[in-house]
């Protein structure tokens, strides 16, 4: 009677928490998925759940099933037979097929990844102990360290992370929205990683090469990148932000930076030429 009782309450307790998951925006997958490598990966990431959760339900049928069916109780004398070839052909040739599609569909998620867009933006990233250079060579221009203070007041993951510690300084790279930006990653010193979760980007920052990642973010905001690669003592700080803004906040913040540089300002014309 408690086995009973014990199993019908699992049921319940299965049934209830995958109402309240399914319920929510994001159940597994990735939190706040952003643009279209993050839309490829969710992709493969789903399909991979549900091939496994496929496999999973058909063999714990089987498996239940057997153990119902075949119980010593019910067969005092069991068969003692071995081998089926046209059953061991079978069962060697789905899940031969099964590891083709899921290689097909991992390579050509990885071909969109890895292809670098034929016209964007180009920023070079270079990092650092402990910090990260955004330069954009072909508008001779740098991003600014965030001026903390004023930060700290607006943005509200600045804030709770410098109350841990308030001794790091923040870079944020400006680009335009619907804009593919294309990134040139490389290190001063040490190993780092430029990551950025929304987007689903991960790249290591080798000293004395160059990496190369793409994005292209379809909504305004605020992107929060950080070093994924233990580099030393205050790699846990090591912190920086993408802020996504329109085309023309993006050539007013271009210009600025160019003006502090002592340059003359671009054109909407000539930016959108640099993008090529
Ligand atoms: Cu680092």
């Amino acid at each position: 009677m408690l086995k009973k009782w014990m199993a019908l309450a699992l049921i319940v307790l299965t049934i209830t928490t995958s109402a309240a998951f399914a319920g929510t925006s994001h159940w597994g997958g990735f939190e706040n998925p952003t643009g279209p490598i993050a839309d490829k990966v969710n992709d493969i990431y789903n399909f991979l759940f549900w091939v496994t959760a496929i496999i999973f339900i058909g063999v714990q049928a089987v498996l239940i099933y057997s153990i119902f069916k075949f119980r010593r109780k019910k067969n005092p004398k069991p068969a003692t037979f071995t081998h089926n070839t046209p059953l061991e052909i079978v069962w060697m040739t789905i899940p031969a097929i099964i590891c083709v599609v899921i290689a097909w569909k991992s390579f050509d998620g990885m071909r969109f990844i890895r292809s670098m867009p034929e016209t964007g933006i180009d920023i070079e990233v270079i990092a650092y102990q402990f910090g990260w250079d955004f330069d954009y060579p072909d508008l001779e221009v740098s991003a600014p360290e965030m001026d903390m203070e004023v930060a700290k007041k607006n943005e509200k993951w600045l804030k709770e992370l410098t109350a841990y510690n308030d001794s790091f300084t923040v870079k944020e790279m400006v680009v335009p929205v619907n804009t593919n930006v294309r990134l040139h990653i490389t290190s001063r010193d040490v190993i780092h990683a430029f990551y950025v979760p929304e987007l689903v980007i991960k790249v290591d920052s080798m000293p004395g090469r160059i990496n190369y990642q793409w994005f292209n973010i379809p909504k305004e905001g605020v992107y929060i990148g950080q070093c994924a690669e233990l580099c030393g003592s205050a790699h846990g700080f090591m912190y920086f932000a993408i802020r996504a803004v329109s085309q023309e906040d993006y050539a007013k913040w271009v210009n600025k930076q160019r003006n502090e540089n002592g340059l003359e300002p671009l054109t909407g014309a000539q930016l959108a030429e640099l993008k090529s």
